[in-house]
């Protein structure tokens, strides 16, 4: 069997921030490689599984060499000579050895990268899109983070990512030219405001902002100057990752601080002056009265997407469902930690008819295997960065080859 799996080797690399992260190389009798990095996140939800890392002195305490033993050690020896193609097994046998609800014993970066590996061993020269598709297949409307705060930003600006969802075209690439010109005009509308200092995290311009509405505001006026219409062609997604400004008292924003139904409305007002499609995180992970309020009352005008709140984990996700808490998910593999069950939750959220945002993490490799993710599962829609870096660029030039093959482009928004 050409799938059977010959050996298992993970190593250490450095991902877009400079810390250590786990990749894993998986051969096949076939004689294929197959190899995957794990992400990492900064605004990292608390419901999360866990991400190993060393502590100690060396790496700031973000080494990954018990993950990468892990890998070489127990998994290896579970999972060689068993079958790659037989994904679900792989990743069943790796949830056992485990053993913990949250991945927390061999660590989910270490079981992920195997994950991940096993898939690409799997598919050898093929396409892992090809490879997941069940029938329809179609490039997913990008939502590019431009305009970094937050956790990814040294300013002053709460909300974490503005973003350009430019959803008018017929095809991706054209999509991504506007997306890109676009990035291109927020630089020199910064620029010419004197607002142009350095960039973020994900590959978004960070400026220091009066206000946070400031920001809907330049990206307006950068989608207009680029010669694009603001809300029919290109439209905004904001990634608020609330959870990061949510104290006892409330949430800290504008240097103010708000209830949850008081920031409800914040975003409301938002809604009225600004073509905005989506909100994520608008609370925290844990305030579900604020997240079922604002869901029944602003569902029918914008995608309200649960990040932190799910952590893309199947018993959270099921409640948000079942209490209306949004009306879309991002789906991060790293914070569930095995395909499969990536691949679980997609489905749950199509079966209850929630919007789908494949996504990556703040810290990134040029691993590119959520831009197939996104096509393989008619996602519809993907987020990962800045047209700019090659760590994210890389989903970006993935998704570019891959739309030679296959030209239906996702009709959302
Ligand atoms: C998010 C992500 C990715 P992080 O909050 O959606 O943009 O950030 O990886 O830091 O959690
Ligand atoms: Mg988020």
């Amino acid at each position: 069997m050409g799938t059977r799996i010959t050996r298992v080797h993970a190593r250490m690399i450095l991902d877009s921030r400079g810390n250590p992260t786990v990749e894993v190389d998986c051969h096949t009798a076939g004689g294929f490689m197959g190899r995957a990095a794990v992400p990492s996140g900064a605004s990292t939800g608390r419901h999360e599984a866990v991400e190993l890392r060393d502590g100690g002195l060396a790496w700031a305490g973000k080494g990954v060499e018990q993950a990468v033993a892990n890998v070489n050690g127990p998994i290896a020896s579970a999972i060689v000579g068993m079958d790659a193609s037989n994904q679900q097994a792989i990743d069943e046998a790796m949830i056992s050895l485990d053993g913990t609800p949250n991945k927390g014993s061999l660590g989910a970066n270490a079981i992920l990268g195997v994950s991940m590996a096993c898939l690409r061993a799997t598919v050898g020269d093929g396409e892992i899109w090809q490879h997941l598709s069940s029938g329809t297949t179609s490039l997913p409307v990008p939502l590019m983070n431009i305009l970094n705060g937050g956790a990814h930003a040294n300013s002053n600006v709460d909300v974490q990512e503005f973003m350009i969802v430019p959803h008018g075209f017929d095809t991706f690439p054209e999509a991504l030219c506007a997306g890109v010109e676009i990035y291109h005009a927020l630089r020199k509308v910064l620029k010419d405001a004197g607002l142009l200092g350095g960039v973020g995290d994900e590959g978004g311009f960070a400026p220091n902002l009066p206000r946070n509405e400031e920001g809907l505001r330049y990206v307006v006026n950068a989608i207009s100057a680029a010669g694009y219409e603001p809300g029919t062609q290109v439209s905004i997604a904001l990634d608020v990752a609330s959870q990061e400004f949510c104290h006892s008292d409330g949430y800290h924003i504008d240097g103010r601080v708000l209830s949850g139904s008081e920031l409800g409305q914040l975003y409301s007002s938002w809604l009225d002056d600004y073509p905005i499609v989506s909100i994520e995180d608008p609370f925290g992970e844990d305030d579900w009265d604020s997240w079922i309020e604002f869901t029944s009352r602003e569902s029918h005008r914008v995608q309200i997407v649960g990040d932190d709140l799910y952590v893309t984990n199947p018993e959270r996700f099921a409640k948000g469902i079942e209490e209306g808490a949004s009306n879309a998910i991002l789906i991060k593999l790293n914070q569930i930690g095995t395909v499969t069950e990536t691949l679980q939750v997609i489905q749950m959220a199509k079966d209850a008819g929630f919007g789908t945002i494949i996504s990556h993490r703040s810290g990134e490799t040029a691993d590119s295997i959520i831009s197939d993710i996104s096509v393989g599962t008619n996602a519809g829609q993907i987020k990962t960065g800045a047209p700019a870096r090659s760590d994210r660029t890389s989903k970006y030039n993935q998704l570019l080859r891959i739309s030679e093959q296959c030209s239906d482009y996702a009709n959302v928004f």
